[in-house]
Formats: structure tokens, C-alpha cells, sequence
């Protein structure tokens, strides 16, 4: 196994009780895939001889656990500039949606695209976010929205994970509107869509089952039933819930023990409690909120209140949310939502593994996954306070640096 060594860093470890975990002029050493040590330089265990050891310095530079964008949908094709234009003259997101664009138009476009072309749009965001520090990757199905429309985006998601230096977790939702098809038929929809659950779950394209619970996406029960197909097969469930308005998803979602609940503007008392109570997390998406133009924010002192794990993700899609910078969300969670630079980055990495079910990521201890980001700054709260900035030098994901 290759041992190397990284010294002379500044470790915002996110591990233990000070602020930032941070460890100043500390050391991390490697082994294979793993952290095997990790501490301050100037307390580096003697290294055995014979073992070869590949020696880094890292001249003061920051390191972080490797960022975690545990919300996307990153396989699709088209554009959708033309409704950006179309709600800076007054139209809203759901006006445009119920009109038939929105989600709908992605879905033609994708459909239309053969898998050579969306393999390739998507390796180049893709590897946009591995630019800004991400080393784990969550991707959606919810374009093709029928089965083999679906599976063709799930393995073209799996495909990313083995080609790139990036670990990738895929989430089936085809939940996420009714196709054209079905139009007036969402019960028969959900029907087909448990059904074609069980097919992919098989080809081992599925990591979790998510929805779209509101007004322009599947109601309560029909979530439930989503929900219950994928309890059936053991798999765990997010839930996409009152982006636009209070449907009772999150209490639902917690119900079934669900990782995470995602957006959450219009998240009440009962929800919150909800989701304290089953330990799941809450995924905040500053980009659809700043995109989308919306005033209520999700409430983010009560989540803190009640003890609730706030993540943060870049939700990238072409219509709400098409940024490929996870750290400009953690600046944007700071200055539009509230939170502390800290819990901004917790949220992108620790919080966001949670989020993931991945209890082996998402902080830098010994006998985690050394997947970690070396940055060009001093200090880690520089990550949220400065925008529009690519201060990411170098990645290392399962122990290897990217070339
Ligand atoms: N909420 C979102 O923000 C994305 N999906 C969802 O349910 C938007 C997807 C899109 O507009 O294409
Ligand atoms: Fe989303």
C-alpha cells in the first residue's frame, strides 16, 4: 500500500470540538485509500524504514476534507436560458413549469440526446465541481422519466464515478415530474415508476429514491408510495420538500427515516421537529434560492435550534439552480440564508456525508477515506467570505492525487 506523507498544512479537520477542527502546521499521513495519522508535524511518528513513503510539503497551505455536493442533477441536456429571460420579465418558476417548460422541457431535450452526449455534458460539470474541491458526488436521475430514460441517465452517472478520480452516489428520481404521457394520470405514473425502481435497483444503479413534493410535483400520498417501494427494497429516501409551499413532506420523509430533506423554505414548526426526531438531515440550496428570486428563507434558526444537520449543496440543474460552484454556495448559505462560515462549510462536507449515508467521509481522522482539498488561503473561513474565486490547488481522493 502507498504510504505518502503531507506536511506542513493548516488542517480544518472539522474533527473533535475546536472551531474548524483546526491543527496548525499539522500532518496527514496516507495509506492506500485511508488516513492512517494525522496530527501536528512536530509530533510525526518515526516512520518504519523499508516502507517507501512519498513526502508532499504543502507550505502552509489550508487543507480540508474534500468537498461533498450531496445534491444535483447533473445528467441532462438543453438549455433553459430562454425562461431565465422569461422570469426577469415577471413569469415564476411554477407558472412556467404548469405551462409545460420547466422540468418538462429538460426532459424532451434529454430524451432527444443520445448517451454519448449527455455522458459527455455531464463529465464536463462534472469536472467543473472537481475543480472547486468536490471529491463526492451525488447524482439524480428525474430527466428521462421513463424506465430505460431513467437508466440511461443512472448509468451515465456510474460511468462518471469509474472514469474520473471522484466518488459518485446516485439517486433515482423519477418522482420529479409527470411526463407528457401521463398527463392526468400521476397515480398510474408513480405505478410505473416503483415498478421500474425494482429493474434498476437490480442493475445496481441506485443508492437512494428521492421526490418532488410539492404543488408542481407529487402529492403527499403519492410520495408515500414512492417512498414504499423503496423501503420494500431496503433503500433509503430524500425527499426534495417545500421548496414552494408546506406540504407536510419533511414529516413524511422522517417518517420513513430519511437521510435528508432538501430546500425547506417554507419548512414549519412541525417539520423541523420532524426531522429532529429522525436524525435527518437538512440540505440547504442557496443557488435555487437566489436564482428563483425567493424571499422566505428556509428556517435556519430553528434547524439549529433543534439540534438539525444543516447541509449545503449546488442542486445544479439547468432551470433553478445551473451553478458548478460548490464553493460559491458556501458564501451564498452565509449571506443569504444565515449561516456562520463554519457551518457552511460543515454543510459541504461532514453534514453533506450524512446526507449521503457515508459515514466514512466528510472529516479528516485516521481511518477515514483521504479524500481531502488543498487551497490557497489561510484560514478556512476564507472559503465563504471571498466569491466568485477558484482557490482550489490540488485534490486528493481515496489516498491519490489528482493529475
Ligand atoms: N427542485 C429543483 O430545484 C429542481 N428540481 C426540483 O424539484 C429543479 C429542476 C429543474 O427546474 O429542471
Ligand atoms: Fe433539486
Amino acid at each position: 500500500m502507498t504510504r505518502q506523507l503531507w506536511r506542513h498544512a493548516t488542517l480544518a479537520t472539522l474533527d473533535g470540538a475546536a472551531p474548524w477542527g483546526l491543527v496548525d502546521d499539522g500532518a496527514i499521513i496516507t495509506e492506500g485509500s485511508c488516513i492512517a495519522w494525522l496530527g501536528k508535524d512536530s509530533a510525526l511518528p518515526a516512520v518504519a524504514p523499508p516502507q517507501p513513503v512519498i513526502e508532499h510539503d504543502l507550505g502552509g497551505a489550508l487543507v480540508t476534507p474534500g468537498l461533498i455536493d450531496c445534491h444535483t442533477h447533473l445528467v441532462y441536456a438543453g438549455s433553459r436560458w430562454r425562461e431565465f429571460e422569461q422570469r426577469l420579465q415577471g413569469a415564476s418558476y411554477e407558472e412556467i413549469a404548469r405551462a409545460g417548460g420547466g422540468i418538462r422541457a429538460t426532459v424532451a431535450a434529454t430524451r432527444a440526446a443520445s448517451d454519448e452526449a449527455l455522458l459527455a455534458a455531464a463529465r464536463q460539470r462534472a469536472c467543473a465541481l472537481m475543480a472547486d474541491g468536490v471529491t463526492t458526488l451525488e447524482i439524480k436521475s428525474g430527466y428521462g422519466l421513463t424506465g430505460s430514460d431513467e437508466a440511461r441517465l443512472l448509468r451515465v452517472a456510474r460511468r462518471l464515478g469509474r472514469e474520473l478520480a471522484l466518488e459518485v452516489c446516485t439517486t433515482y428520481l423519477a418522482a420529479h415530474a409527470l411526463p407528457p404521457e401521463y398527463e392526468g394520470r400521476a397515480d398510474a405514473y408513480i405505478d410505473a415508476a416503483c415498478a421500474w425502481l425494482v429493474d434498476l435497483h437490480r442493475e445496481g444503479l441506485v443508492d437512494a429514491v428521492d421526490a418532488f413534493c410539492d404543488r408542481i410535483g407529487f402529492t403527499p400520498a403519492q410520495t408515500r408510495r414512492m417512498f414504499a417501494a423503496a423501503a420494500a427494497l431496503g433503500l433509503p429516501v430524500r425527499l426534495h420538500a417545500e421548496q414552494f409551499s408546506d406540504q407536510g413532506g419533511a414529516a413524511l420523509a422522517a417518517s420513513f427515516g430519511a437521510l435528508s430533506c432538501d430546500h425547506l423554505e417554507h419548512l414549519g414548526a412541525a417539520g423541523v421537529a420532524a426531522l429532529a426526531r429522525a436524525g435527518t438531515v437538512a440540505v440547504l440550496l442557496p443557488g435555487a434560492f437566489y436564482f428563483l428570486g425567493e424571499t422566505q428563507r428556509p428556517p435556519v434558526a430553528a434547524l439549529r435550534a433543534a439540534g438539525v444537520p444543516i447541509a449545503i449543496a449546488t442542486d445544479h440543474n439547468p432551470g433553478s439552480s445551473p451553478t458548478l460552484s460548490l464553493v460559491l454556495m458556501l458564501n451564498m448559505a452565509c449571506t443569504l440564508l444565515g449561516l456562520t462560515p463554519e457551518e457552511a462549510l460543515r454543510g459541504a462536507t461532514m453534514n453533506a456525508a450524512r446526507a449521503l449515508g457515508q459515514g466514512d467521509r466528510g472529516r479528516l481522522a485516521a481511518g477515514l477515506r483521504a479524500d481531502f482539498a488543498v487551497w490557497d488561503l489561510e484560514h478556512p473561513a476564507e472559503l465563504a467570505c471571498r466569491f466568485g474565486h477558484r482557490p482550489c490547488r490540488r485534490v486528493v481522493c481515496g489516498g491519490r492525487e489528482r493529475p
